[in-house]
């Protein structure tokens, strides 16, 4: 039942653009499923100016040329998903979201991204546990700091390549300080935890024909040795970086499309594994 992906968390709700011009159709509870008829249903058709330009990160603007959906590079990971007969286009396998074509997604169908949880007790206070935390620029909102997949990239590499950009400002090998860096962040990397999650995003940019999925990994930092030195250095598309307590309890904690659920997941690994 996509929450975000029918804009119902938004503010105005429905909104799509940063500007407030594109909106939603409603979708209530009850026309979500694909299974119900929604015979008056008429999803806002929109696609972002961008991706007129056909830009190298995204598909034509037509998806009749394109014939392997559902195959690899275009499986999703709910299963098989169905693809309109008429217009070649994928159907969101959650169902509806008030809104067709692609939005402001590159891919028809899934687009791929990889989120990395890192997590420390707190120096302060061993029983709180802290993620490192980001402020997206585009929507403001707190954000684990993922990214999409790139072309022929593994997840692996995305996890961390989005971890330096984002968190330390690192988009290529430069300074001294920054090769240092980027060898900590290596050292964290190469021990993932745990992956917690595979599939579907509940992400503020799904369509109906276009839709985020990702694999998100947990870097538990058991006593804290390798994170602390980490200096953050937001990258463009944060505002600022910061460790942030896990307060589930606070009503204030929120965070960017389904990445609360993913800090969940983190917590209750760390607290069922013997390590805690
Ligand atoms: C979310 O969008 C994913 O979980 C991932 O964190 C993110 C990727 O998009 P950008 O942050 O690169 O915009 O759905």
């Amino acid at each position: 039942m996509h929450l975000k992906a029918r804009g119902l968390e938004t503010t105005p709700k429905y909104s799509y653009s940063t500007d407030n011009t594109v909106f939603r159709a409603q979708v209530p509870d009850s026309d979500v499923s694909w299974d119900n008829a929604v015979p008056d249903y008429t999803p806002t058709e929109y696609s972002a100016p961008v991706l007129a330009r056909n830009p190298v990160w995204a598909d034509p603007m037509d998806p009749k040329s394109i014939t392997n959906f559902n195959e690899d590079p275009r499986t999703s990971f709910t299963g098989v998903y169905g693809v309109d007969a008429d217009t070649n286009r994928p159907i969101n396998p959650l169902g509806r979201t008030g809104m067709s074509n692609r939005g402001c997604l590159g891919k028809w169908g899934p687009n791929y991204a990889a989120d990395p949880i890192v997590m420390r007790r707190k120096p302060s206070d061993a029983k709180v546990l802290q993620f490192v935390a980001i402020t997206r620029s585009d929507t403001g909102e707190l954000d684990i700091p993922g990214g999409m997949v790139d072309f022929g990239e593994n997840v692996s590499a995305t996890l961390k390549r989005e971890f330096l950009e984002e968190t330390h400002n690192i988009l290529e090998q430069g300074t001294d300080a920054q090769i240092a860096m980027e060898a900590l962040v290596s050292k964290l990397f190469d021990s993932p935890t745990q992956q917690l999650y595979r599939g579907y995003v509940d992400d503020p940019r799904n369509t109906d024909n276009s839709w985020l999925e990702t694999t998100a990994t947990l870097f538990f930092d058991e006593n804290g040795d390798l994170t602390k030195d980490f200096a953050f250095d937001a990258g463009d598309d944060a505002t600022s970086v910061k460790w942030c307590d896990v307060e589930f309890e606070n009503e204030e904690f929120k965070l960017y499309a389904s990445h609360k659920d993913f800090i969940e997941k983190a917590v209750k690994f760390i607290e069922s594994s013997e390590a805690f």
